[in-house]
């Protein structure tokens, strides 16, 4: 591989040239504890990722920013599906771009953080902590990443055990619950 730059133009994704994924509504709707139908006919993008990953080899890095819509599913904020990296011991940097969330962390002993994000604060994820982000704010959250390019994922574990807290909204704060 050769050195490059990459533009994440939020006015401009259109051009994007590395993974773009997309999670809608009916993609991620069992995340949630509850459905709500109006999301289920409207199926709106919940969160999108663009992604820049070149390789899969262990040295390398991967990049991407990650956008997470505002809104709620009966109150429960708009949320990533969740995962443990395949290769458990690689970490992971967010720097938050836009609006506010939480990085809900968690790891195979039980223990959990919720840790808050925004524009210009960086957040760590260890090793060995599977790690899901909510949008708590009014606007799109927007943040930078960048993990190991052969960390790989594991949403299985998460779907199966789910986080310990869920992150609602109530009277314009967030409540965990
Ligand atoms: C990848 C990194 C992020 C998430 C993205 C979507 O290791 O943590 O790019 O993939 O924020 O979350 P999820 O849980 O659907 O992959
Ligand atoms: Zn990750």
């Amino acid at each position: 591989m050769i050195p490059f730059s990459v533009s994440f133009d939020l006015n401009d994704l259109n051009n994007f040239s590395g993974n773009h994924i997309v999670r809608r509504y009916r993609d991620v709707k069992n995340v949630f504890l509850k459905q709500d139908p109006f999301l289920e006919k409207e199926n709106p993008i919940i969160y999108e990722v663009f992604e820049v990953a070149r390789s899969e080899r262990e040295g390398d890095l991967t990049f991407l920013i990650t956008i997470i819509y505002p809104g709620t599913v009966q109150g429960e904020y708009f949320m990533t599906k969740g995962h443990f990296h395949a290769i458990e011991p690689t970490a992971e940097v967010y720097y938050g771009l836009s609006g506010r969330g939480l990085i809900l962390c968690q790891n195979k002993s039980g223990d959990f953080e919720a840790i808050p994000i925004e524009k210009d604060k960086a957040v760590y994820i260890p090793p060995f902590w599977a790690h899901r982000s909510v949008n708590i704010s009014c606007e799109p959250l927007v943040f930078f990443a960048v993990y190991p390019s052969h960390a790989g994922h594991d949403y299985e574990t998460i779907e199966k055990c789910g986080f310990k807290k869920r992150v609602f909204a109530q009277n314009d704060k967030f409540i965990l619950i």
